[in-house]
């Protein structure tokens, strides 16, 4: 049996029986030997599946009967990854299950990788949003997730001649024997229609029917839950339709629906389908909040002023933040409350968390779209707004501010439209923001133009409506303004993000609510991204600490410092990390052909591709590196520290120079890996479709890892966090968490470089339209891009442009000035790298400075400081 009493006290022989009955009922073939992995995996995982929802029953029972306070975090991403792993760890079931399965002559890594990812989300916010599940059932915090049952999740990405194509990723074909389907419990949603006298008559409708997954918690009987939705049509066929032989009109409706929750935006940079888009967003907000309310009232009655003392909604960046507007209609409209008293339970009830500055995923929705597609939210939305303004009408600050306004110049009727300040609504948008138009500064009126009323004017900068500079009389809804409103508390993801964001995009708001701004600094599960995707490595960080208390106290990961100088230790330390970089060599060579030598170092990047996370700047520095092999002598040869260099990562499907850059990985790896100059010394490859099960074997096997976006503009990174928990050192900015990951391992043990945030904006205001300083070997990196030396030469062009000669506005994130100081940081890594026994002290210093960026912490400040949630365990009976 495991730690937790959620394991089985059942002996091993009734184990056994329950896994081959479990085989016998879910394969494709009565005799055991017959069987696939997929045949295997399936038996096994249903067998685990009965403990889980045991287990999973015990725990929303005894909660519901205890009646305590929830927190519901609201995402349209989840990206769990596999299940089937961390479910057996988690209850305390591996040992037993290895047991048998060892007996039946099954390899349970065999079983893993017949395992679909559940890959339900982007990125880091999605992944975020899947580490807080299991710290918030390990913790026993009363706690859903709640989101979409997406039937495609992230887009499979291969490569096609070294571009990225993308393959949809069907990943619900083979069943997921973790899910609990509620067809019992269905929502309607309407949208469009119109208003009439507050009443919504939506003039279409679907059925949002909930799937249960529930989420194991660690050393604890716990067992929370992430309810998705899935989107159906309210009729299901069209006889009449069909019998006139109009088969397409007969499952139109069913088509239509089932659209909703088709599809998993790739974020960013796609302008397509807002619609589409915003219907998603709201299909789950809404059938969301309808659920927890009608669990209340089925409790509670009509008593909701007690709402906030049961209920916390987080709203996971702006995605769900509709929900501000559909909490209002429901309690309003649906519960006969007044505006007032839905209001205070409304801004109780949510929290808003911001994830990003980058303009183009900081969600604005045209009115018109709104208004079309949610007509009365429309209407509570400009509530809302105009009633936030007349508040701040009243405010000593603002007071001031309108005063000092009115006696510059006199008033004047309002005008019709508000320009807003500095709002950025796409990547191109942000892109050419920085040419310099709209600037977003006062414009004088033209002729015939009317002045604006100083009232107004002194106040747009705090409306949630806004106009679009790019294009006049239309207007937009910023929804994070509307969360930030709506919301008793706004936070951002790392300590240099949560001062940002005060400056920046919410600087007003701030300036009129301080005490709503808060930091929470993201973190990771210890369980999933270090005790079991690096067994060898968790079992001798058991045996130094003696015990596994660490995997859910993972500050107690501090006590290996005394170690960090420990010879032996070292040695058996830097002993596993190469069988890891034997494995990660070895699923290199499965999924892309490619023969890897493990003795060079493992540098590696692995992370969306973006411009601001700046791929091209360690591209452009492994440029250099090749030209400087080349014009090596045979002996200067000799004395270069030979690098493996993997980087994967996927690109929005419209983000045209991500493409590039992924292209240019490839090329380079085309041109240098077959170079017999270079031989070992240096070997480039793009992985490809990285995502969750990839990352569990990559971040084991690293030994550098590369964080090296733009000063200011990475709000946190999580990767970060579990490089460094598996002892993996990083070059990186002093950008988002590195800055406190430098706190806690020691900033002289990272490769530091880079100009500071403080600098970067100065510089992009001013600095950069003289500056000339091209560093000669960024010249000839940059050159043999250009020239061809990677092949395609005119594909690349555009790419090279973009940051080239950075007085004509280019070079937006900043990779020629960081060029130089990039260069020194990664000589620093070479050299370090010939002193094994040092190279090895500092991973372990990373190892133990990593317990503050466990997600346990985040999930405990939460907790304590937003959403007022108290630990519930299960009684053991
Ligand atoms: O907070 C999780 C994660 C951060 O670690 C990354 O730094 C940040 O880029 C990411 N933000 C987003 C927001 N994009 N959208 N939509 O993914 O959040």
């Amino acid at each position: 049996p495991g730690s937790n009493g959620v394991a089985t006290s059942e002996g091993d022989s009734k184990l056994k029986e329950s896994i081959l009955q479990n085989l016998l009922n879910t394969g494709s073939s009565t005799h055991i030997e017959a069987l696939d992995a997929k045949d295997v995996y399936r038996g096994v995982a249903q067998s685990v599946r009965e403990k889980l929802v045991a287990a999973f029953n015990r725990t929303q029972e005894y909660w519901r009967e205890e009646d305590t306070k929830f927190i519901y975090y609201l995402s349209a991403e989840f990206l769990m990854g596999r299940s089937l792993l961390n479910t057996v760890q988690n209850l305390g079931l591996g040992g037993p299950y290895g047991e048998v399965l060892k007996e039946l002559g099954v390899k349970m890594e065999a079983l893993v990788d017949a395992e679909q990812n559940a890959a339900l989300g982007n990125g880091g916010l999605g992944r975020l949003a899947a580490c807080f599940l299991d710290s918030i059932a390990t913790l026993d915090l009363p706690g859903w997730g709640y989101g979409i049952r997406y039937k495609y999740g992230m887009f499979k990405q291969a490569l096609k001649g070294g571009y990225q194509d993308e393959l949809p990723d069907i990943w619900l074909t083979n069943g997921n024997p973790w899910e609990i389907a509620r067809p019992n419990i269905t929502y309607r949603i309407g949208f469009y229609g119109t208003v009439d006298q507050f009443q919504w008559s939506p003039a279409e409708e679907v059925i949002a029917k909930a799937y249960d997954n529930p989420i194991p918690g660690f050393q604890t009987s716990t067992v929370g839950n992430l309810r998705l939705w899935e989107a159906l049509p309210l009729h299901e066929f069209d006889l009449a339709a069909f019998n006139k032989g109009d088969y397409v009109q007969a499952v139109e409706e069913r088509r239509k629906a089932e659209d909703i929750s088709a599809v998993l935006y790739p974020n960013d940079a796609t302008e397509y389908g807002k619609e589409l888009r915003l219907k998603q967003q709201y299909f789950f907000v809404s059938a969301s909040l309808q659920d927890v309310l009608a669990r209340f009232r089925e409790r509670h009655g009509a008593n909701w002023p007690l709402l906030p003392e049961k209920a916390c909604f987080q709203m996971n960046d702006t995605h769900p933040t509709i929900a501000v507007a559909e909490l209002m209609r429901l309690l309003i409209d649906c519960e006969g409350l007044g505006w007032d008293a839905a209001w205070a339970i409304t801004q109780k009830c949510l929290a808003f968390t911001n994830h990003t500055v980058m303009p183009e995923a900081l969600e604005k929705w045209p009115v018109a779209v709104i208004g079309k597609l949610l007509p009365r939210h429309m209407e509570i939305i400009d509530k809302i707004d105009t009633i936030w303004k007349d508040s701040l009408k009243e405010q000593e600050k603002v007071l001031g501010q309108v005063e000092a306004a009115a006696k510059s110049a006199p008033p004047k009727p309002p005008k019709a439209e508000i320009k807003p300040k500095g709002a950025v609504e796409s990547l191109t948008d942000a892109l050419t923001f920085k040419a310099g138009e709209p600037s977003g500064g006062k414009e004088e009126p033209e002729e015939g133009e009317e002045e604006e009323d100083p009232v107004e004017a002194a106040l747009a900068k705090y409306s949630i409506i806004t106009e679009n500079p790019w294009e006049k009389g239309v207007k937009l809804v910023n929804m994070a303004y509307l969360a930030v409103v709506g919301s008793k508390a706004v936070n951002g993801v790392a300590a240099i993000h949560s001062e940002i964001i005060k400056d920046t995009i919410f600087k007003d708001f701030y300036d009129v609510m301080p005490h709503k701004f808060q930091n929470k600094t993201n973190g990771v599960t210890p369980r999933r991204w270090l005790a079991w995707c690096n067994p060898a490595l968790a079992a001798l960080i058991t045996e130094a600490l003696g015990g596994d208390e660490w995997i859910n106290d993972a500050t107690r990961l501090s006590g290996l410092r005394k170690f960090a100088d420990d010879k032996d230790f070292q040695a058996k330390w830097r002993a596993i990390k190469l069988a890891n970089k034997e494995r990660l060599a070895a699923k290199i060579k499965e999924r892309t052909g490619v023969t890897l030598p493990t003795t060079p170092l493992y540098d590696i990047q692995i992370k969306r591709i973006h411009e601001y996370k700046r791929q091209y700047l360690n591209l452009l520095s492994v440029a250099w590196r090749y030209h400087q092999i080349k014009a090596a002598t045979p002996l200067e040869r000799s004395k270069f520290v030979p690098r493996v260099v993997l980087i994967g990562g996927k690109a929005a499907s419209a983000y045209y120079m991500a493409k590039k850059i992924i292209r240019l990985t490839t090329a380079i790896g085309e041109t240098v890996n077959s170079d017999p100059d270079v031989s070992d010394l240096l070997k480039v490859v793009f992985l490809p479709d990285y995502n969750v099960d990839w990352a569990e074997v990559i971040i084991p096997g690293s030994e550098l890892s590369q964080h090296i976006s733009t000063a200011g503009t990475e709000a946190s990174g999580t990767s970060n966090m579990k490089f460094a928990m598996n002892g993996c050192l990083i070059i990186g900015t002093m950008d988002g968490a590195n800055i406190e990951i430098a706190e806690e391992v020691g900033k002289e043990n990272l490769f530091v470089f880079g100009m500071p945030a403080e600098d970067v904006q100065g510089w992009r205001d001013g600095k950069r339209a003289e500056w000339k300083d091209y560093d000669p070997r960024f010249t000839t990196a940059l050159n043999m891009i250009k020239d061809g030396v990677f092949g395609d030469k005119e594909y690349f062009q555009d790419l090279a442009d973009s940051i080239s000669d950075m007085s004509k506005g280019n070079d937006w994130f900043l990779v020629a000035p960081d060029f130089t100081d990039y260069l020194r940081a990664q000589a620093e890594v070479d050299k370090l790298y010939l002193d094994q026994d040092e190279w090895t002290r500092r991973s372990i210093l990373y190892t133990a400075g990593s317990g503050f960026f466990s997600s346990d912490r985040t999930i405990k400040q939460y907790a304590d400081e937003i959403w007022d949630v108290k630990p519930m365990p299960v009684p053991s009976s």
